[in-house]
Parts: structure tokens; C-alpha cells; sequence
């Protein structure tokens, strides 16, 4: 079929390995560390892993080539898709083939239910040049299927022993590499002779500690997004009658909307974490709001451009108390509240079955979030929080504020919107330069893990802020990265999701700056990503990454 020009030049670009692997290929020799311990929980973790917890960091050093058998291999992309889910596969054949040409890769169909239902194609070296640094998941598609059950694990098994697969590469954000943990304890378990790797993926950018500096697909999304927010903020200053509110993807950590503001230096960005810190109510963030609006007003800048994070509802006190009430109630109440006749006897049922404090959050809402916050809910039964449209949200409220204002104002503060959620047009871009080099060594380091024999690690990839020239390969023990935490109404052990870290230099970067973003007009114009050009345009790293490392 046709492909564009830029994806038949990318598809000549050579992605850059660490040189560990550059040098040796997937041979690397694996160098333990110390053994390692979970994040916390520790009696508890070691007891749920027996055969996994405590493994040993692995770094990989130049090493002499082996005689490595055949290894047929099976991989699943998980969850949200990412830019360079395709050369995380590229990079793990390239290593697998490496390891022995005889090597095999199974792809698992639409994510994990793909290896429990046994639906798979056999990833050849045509299929994967078709692929080659290009955006998108649609190789062998993903799902949100959770794999996480023993009766699934022993299908897996069952299947994979029907075609001698015997390691299994689990391409996910935390959710699905807590179930990897789970399932290479069972592999050992049963003894049966499977292992399972897993990589790090996620635009959210949460799947992060010591040895994953970043999760792939992060760089490129973001730098999409801070594109957009450029172009926005040039069109408002421009134009200087509009007030921008970008919603930004991100299920609940706040790390996309941070570093877009770091590449863009907006008028505001809300930072969840933050919020939950202050212990910050709507309204005391929307009345912030509203005086900056005032604020540029006069100085005559009827415009500015405001971030949001997609999972703030959640971090709000009020709101997190009211969400969980209506969790439980619509599901205790169910047929009742589905028997009312439309969305306004909805509302009042819900109003007058709330507690107090719930009731006083839902009745401050206006009534398009009151109807989202009531409609479809997700496969648990829950509120969509991610449906509901914030950005209109803060919109409204400041509006209803600034009426209130303006009635005791000369002169009528003006204040006209524009709202915009950005999530999906970021999370199948090409990859970026960073994440089809980062991706690419995922993938590859996998395979370097295999070929090591272990089990039970994701690949790590670290010291990526500097030139891949400077990389490092590995791995750590899935089980390092765990801890117990309450998840409906029960204690699971989970990998623990790094949120935005308030004392972190990311964080207190944009704090320092707000204010002096807020006044004026320090817009920053990132511009489209660039694959062919100077280093320091095509190879930039996230202001994030920078922060945090440098
Ligand atoms: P993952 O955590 O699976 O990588 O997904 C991330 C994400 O893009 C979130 O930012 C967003 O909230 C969610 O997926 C949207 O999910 P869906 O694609 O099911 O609408």
C-alpha cells in the first residue's frame, strides 16, 4: 500500500543502540549487582514471589558470542498505545535473530487477550521492515484485556507449550507488568520452562524510578502536544481575544501536562499533585483562575492559554470524596436510578441520596459535568472520570465568577474560550528520534535478556538524558519495582506509580517560573518534531528528562 515520503525515509533510519549492544550484539555478558528488594512491602512481596524477589540488577558488559539455542518467543503490546511500540519489536527480533536466525517471534494478537486466546501471526523480517520506526500499535494491535488470573496464566501456558514458545515479552505500562511479575512467578511455579520480560511503555510517563528513567513513547507524545500548545499559543497572541484550555492525556499522574509546560511556558498549568498536596477545592483553583484572567485583562491580554491534566478530578478532595460515593451508589442502586425517567430525575435522585459533603460538590457542578459524571460508566461499573470534560468545566465556573465580578466593574472584564482535549492525535505519532533509538534498545536489551536466561525483569535502558553513544543496557527484577496498595477494596501487590514529585526539580522549575508565564507573554514555540536535521533539534530530550538527570 502507499506510504508517505517521510515514512519511506524513516524507514531507512538505523535506530542507535546502546554500545554495550552495539559492540557485542545481543551477546552481552550479565553483570549482577547486589540483590535488590522491593520499593516496600518487603516481607510481603518476597512471600507472593518466592522465585523472583531479591534477583540481582543486571548491567550488561561486552562479552564473547555463545552458542545460544533457537528461542521461540512470544510478544504482547498492553494498554494505550505509544510512538515506538513497533521498533520495541523490531529491536527484540533483530536481537532474537541475533541470538540464533533459527529464533522465532510470535505476535500476540489485540494485547494479552491475544496469548490467552491463542491468536497470533509470526513476525517476519518483511513484516518488521514495514514497521521500522513508524507510530501505532497496528502491527499486532493492543487490548486492555487484563492478564492477571491463574486460570489465564495456565492457558497461557497451555498455548505457549503448543508451540514451544518459551519466553513471553509483555510490552506495558505498570498495570501490565505487575501482571508480567505475577506471571513469570507462575511460569517458575509450574516449572514450566517459560520466562517473561517485560519493556516499559506509556505516554503518561508514571512508570518511572531509579533504572527506568523514562517509559517510552513519553518524548515523542509530549513533544506533539507542546507542538500544538505552541501553535495555540502563537494563534492567541495573534488574535488576542481568546483564553485557551487544553486538556491534556494522562490518566493521573500530571507529567505530560508539566513538561509541555516546560517546553511552552504557558499562562497556567495545573499540576494534580499539587493540588492534593494544598488540599486545593474547585474552587479555590478556579477562583486562581479567574484572577489571572482579571489580572491580564488588565493589562489588555484578553487571551492566555491554560494546561490541564486529565486526571485532576480525581486529585481534588471533594471530588475524589464525591466520585467514590457515586461509585457506590449507582451501584447499590442501580435499577432504581436506571428506572428514572430522564438526566434531571437522575440528578436530583443522586443529589438526595449523597452524603453532605458529597451533595455540596455535585450541586456546585454545572449541569453538562452533573450529566457526564451520570453517564456511561466503565466496565467496573465506575465514573469515566477521563470522559469528563474539565477543561469545559473551568470554563463555566470562571465564567459564573467572573459574572459576579464584572456586575461590580466599570469596565467588564471580556473573556471568551476555546477548549481542547489532546490525547489521541500524540499517542500513534511517528516516533521521535529519542524513542525509536530508546525503543529500538528496549527491545534488543530484551532479547539480551533472554539470550542471559532471566526471567521476571524489564528492560532497562538508562542514561538515556545523554547521547545514546553514553547508554547503558539491562535489567531489573519486576519485582524490585513493587509494593502492596489498596485496589478495590483489596491488598494487591502492584508496581508503584511514580507521580509528579513536588520537590523534584521538573516541579520546582515550573513553580519558580509560573508566575512571570502567568503575567506576561513568554510563550516558547517548540515546532513539529524534526527527524532529519541537527542534533540539538532532532535528538532533544524532555525538559522532564533534563530536569531530572542532568
Ligand atoms: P496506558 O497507561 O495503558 O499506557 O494508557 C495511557 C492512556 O493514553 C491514558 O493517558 C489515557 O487516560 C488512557 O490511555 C485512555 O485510554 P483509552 O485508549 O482506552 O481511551
Amino acid at each position: 500500500s502507499k506510504i508517505s515520503p517521510l515514512q519511506k525515509a524513516r524507514s531507512e533510519y538505523s535506530p542507535k543502540l546502546p554500545p554495550v549492544l552495539q559492540e557485542c550484539g545481543p551477546f552481552a555478558t550479565a553483570r549482577l549487582g547486589e540483590p535488590t528488594q522491593s520499593v516496600a512491602d518487603q516481607d510481603a512481596i518476597r512471600r507472593l514471589f518466592p522465585d523472583t524477589y531479591g534477583m540481582p540488577a543486571v548491567t550488561f558488559a561486552c562479552g564473547e558470542s555463545f552458542d545460544c539455542e533457537p528461542i521461540k518467543a512470544g510478544v504482547i503490546l498492553s494498554g494505550g498505545q505509544a510512538p515506538g511500540g513497533h521498533n520495541v519489536i523490531a529491536g527484540l527480533f533483530d536481537g532474537l535473530k541475533g541470538l540464533n536466525p533459527d529464533s522465532q517471534l510470535f505476535g500476540f494478537l489485540g494485547g494479552p487477550s491475544g496469548l490467552i486466546d491463542d491468536k497470533y501471526i509470526m513476525i517476519t523480517e518483511e513484516l518488521v521492515d514495514s514497521y521500522r520506526n513508524t507510530g501505532g500499535f497496528d502491527m499486532i494491535c493492543s487490548g486492555r484485556t487484563k492478564l492477571e488470573k491463574t486460570e489465564q496464566f495456565a492457558q497461557v501456558a497451555t498455548n505457549c507449550k503448543k508451540h514451544g514458545i518459551t519466553a513471553i515479552i509483555v510490552i506495558g505500562g505498570d498495570d501490565s507488568n505487575t501482571n508480567a511479575c505475577t506471571l513469570a512467578q507462575y511460569m517458575l511455579t509450574e516449572k514450566t520452562g517459560i520466562r517473561v520480560i517485560g519493556c516499559p511503555k506509556t505516554i503518561d510517563g508514571d512508570l518511572k524510578n531509579e533504572w527506568i528513567e523514562v517509559s517510552f513513547g513519553f518524548d515523542t507524545a509530549t513533544k506533539v502536544y507542546a507542538e500544538l500548545i505552541g501553535n495555540i499559543m502563537r494563534d492567541a497572541n495573534s488574535a488576542r481575544k481568546y483564553w485557551h484550555f487544553i486538556k491534556l492525556m494522562g490518566r493521573s499522574a500530571s507529567h505530560i501536562a508539566l513538561e509541555c509546560a516546560l517546553q511552552t511556558h504557558p499562562n497556567a498549568c495545573i499540576v494534580s499533585e499539587e493540588v492534593a498536596a494544598k488540599k486545593m477545592s474547585l474552587q479555590e483553583i478556579v477562583t486562581d483562575l479567574t484572577k489571572l484572567v482579571v489580572k491580564r485583562a488588565d493589562a489588555k491580554m484578553n487571551f492566555g492559554v491554560v494546561l490541564i491534566p486529565e486526571g485532576l478530578i480525581e486529585f481534588i478532595p471533594e471530588m475524589n470524596v464525591l466520585i467514590a460515593e457515586l461509585n457506590d451508589l449507582l451501584a447499590k442502586e442501580e435499577a432504581a436510578f436506571n428506572a428514572q425517567a430522564d438526566m434531571s430525575a437522575k440528578i436530583d435522585f443522586v443529589a438526595q441520596r449523597l452524603s453532605a459533603a458529597a451533595a455540596g460538590a455535585f450541586k456546585s457542578l454545572p449541569a453538562m459535568i452533573k450529566a457526564q459524571l451520570l453517564g456511561d460508566r466503565d466496565p467496573h461499573g465506575n465514573v469515566q472520570v477521563s470522559k469528563i470534560e474539565t477543561e469545559k468545566l473551568l470554563i463555566v465556573m470562571i465564567e459564573e465568577q467572573l459574572a459576579i465580578i464584572n456586575a461590580g466593574r466599570e469596565k467588564a472584564v471580556k473573556f471568551s474560550s476555546q477548549a481542547h482535549f489532546f490525547g489521541y492525535e500524540g499517542r500513534c505519532a511517528a516516533p521521535s528520534n529519542f524513542d525509536a533509538d530508546y525503543c529500538y534498545s528496549l527491545g534488543y536489551t530484551a532479547a539480551a535478556l533472554l539470550g542471559a536466561g532471566k526471567t521476571g525483569y524489564m528492560a532497562s535502558v538508562r542514561n538515556v538524558y545523554a547521547p545514546a553513544s553514553e547508554w547503558a543496557a539491562g535489567g531489573i527484577p519486576l519485582t524490585m519495582m513493587m509494593n502492596i496498595e489498596r485496589r478495590h477494596g483489596k491488598d494487591v501487590p502492584v508496581i508503584r506509580k511514580a507521580l509528579v514529585e513536588l520537590d523534584g526539580k521538573p516541579f520546582k522549575t515550573f513553580a519558580t517560573n509560573r508566575d512571570a508565564w502567568g503575567a506576561g507573554v513568554e510563550y516558547v514555540y517548540p515546532g513539529p518534531i524534526q527527524y532529519f536535521g541537527p542534533t540539538e533539534v532532532c535528538d532533544r530530550v524532555t525538559e522532564t528528562l533534563a530536569l531530572e538527570h542532568a
